[in-house]
């Protein structure tokens, strides 16, 4: 079993000079997956309840549903292992680029690219390509590890809303990495860059909230961590999506300016089911990317 990754700390990759100029428009190879619908998302912005079992939340104004995202990979399908070029463009309905973004945890947009068996997991800041009749674009090289589906999920926020998720899927060319099925952690604690991080829940219960607690600890010594870096201006991020990778969480600490021994993040699992639970952090320079997998109960559980 997995049981953590080495995080990906500075991933900002190089600029527009790893692109070819896009032209007059898609070329005829271009694959181009179009998200029109928002995303299933949940950020700490919002608070609500579900009223209908299964019902799609809808926590976005109708505002927000009219900020799409087009993504298109200008150089063709993915191949495994290859860096591919994604083109993200923010436009409204009406087709009108969206240029009035602001920074949300030091960036203009998170990029989250994971397996659908949520194996693979990828956090990256795709660059902003600027205003004029190219506005609203964003690039990105994105290396797949392997062949099969992925689930991409863009987040950004368009100035003066709240932080917008939009999703694309994408089979990715190549030979697909056996698929083990999702199951719950036997152990909550990892291990990172000498750091023995543990992860305890409280309250976990879908459409509650829930707390998620890392506790960090010196493997050599045993001592509580205090010294952890602001990663992406907080003490560390945390990202929860669902069995399938159809829900996204993008969770915020309680305690953001702490630098430990714990790092406090709250969440509203809004299913219950099986969720991979990934918590970025960074010490002395280095990031540190440990995984879990939680079974969230529902109250119809009992
Ligand atoms: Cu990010």
């Amino acid at each position: 079993m997995e049981r953590w990754k080495r995080a990906a700390a500075a991933l900002l990759l190089g600029g527009a000079g790893l692109f070819a100029p896009l032209g007059s428009g898609n070329g005829a190879q271009a694959a181009v997956i179009d998200t029109m619908a928002p995303a299933r998302s949940h950020t700490h912005t919002h608070s609500h309840t579900h009223t209908h079992e299964g019902e799609d939340e809808a926590p976005e104004t109708e505002e927000e549903r009219s900020k799409l995202a087009s993504w298109s990979w200008p150089e063709g399908v993915p191949s495994a292992e290859r860096p591919a070029k994604l083109v993200i463009r923010l436009r409204d309905r009406d087709g009108t680029p969206i240029d009035g973004l602001e920074l949300s945890h030091e960036k203009l947009m998170h990029l989250i690219v994971v397996s659908k068996d949520l194996a693979s997991f990828q956090h990256l800041h795709p660059v902003y390509e600027g205003g004029g009749e190219g506005g609203g674009e964003f690039r990105i090289p994105v290396v797949f590890p392997s062949g099969g589906r992925y689930k991409l999920f863009a987040g950004f926020r368009p100035t003066g809303l709240n932080e917008l998720t939009r999703t694309a899927e994408i089979e990715v060319q190549g030979p697909s990495a056996s698929g083990e099925a999702l199951a719950p952690s036997e152990s909550f604690s990892a291990s990172a860059n000498g750091v023995e991080i543990a992860l305890t829940a409280a309250h976990l219960m879908a459409g509650m909230p829930s707390s998620l607690t890392f506790a960090f600890r010196d493997e050599q010594t045993g001592k509580p961590v205090r010294d952890l870096e602001p990663y992406l201006g907080a003490i560390g991020h945390v990202i929860a999506i669902s069995e399938g990778a159809q829900e996204m969480l993008h969770v915020h600490p309680v305690n953001a300016s702490a630098s430990g021994p714990q790092a406090v993040f709250a969440a509203t699992f809004p299913k219950g089911g099986l969720y991979k639970i990934w918590g970025q952090f960074q010490r002395g320079g280095e990031g540190m990317t440990v995984s879990f997998v939680l079974r969230v109960p529902s109250q119809e559980d009992g």
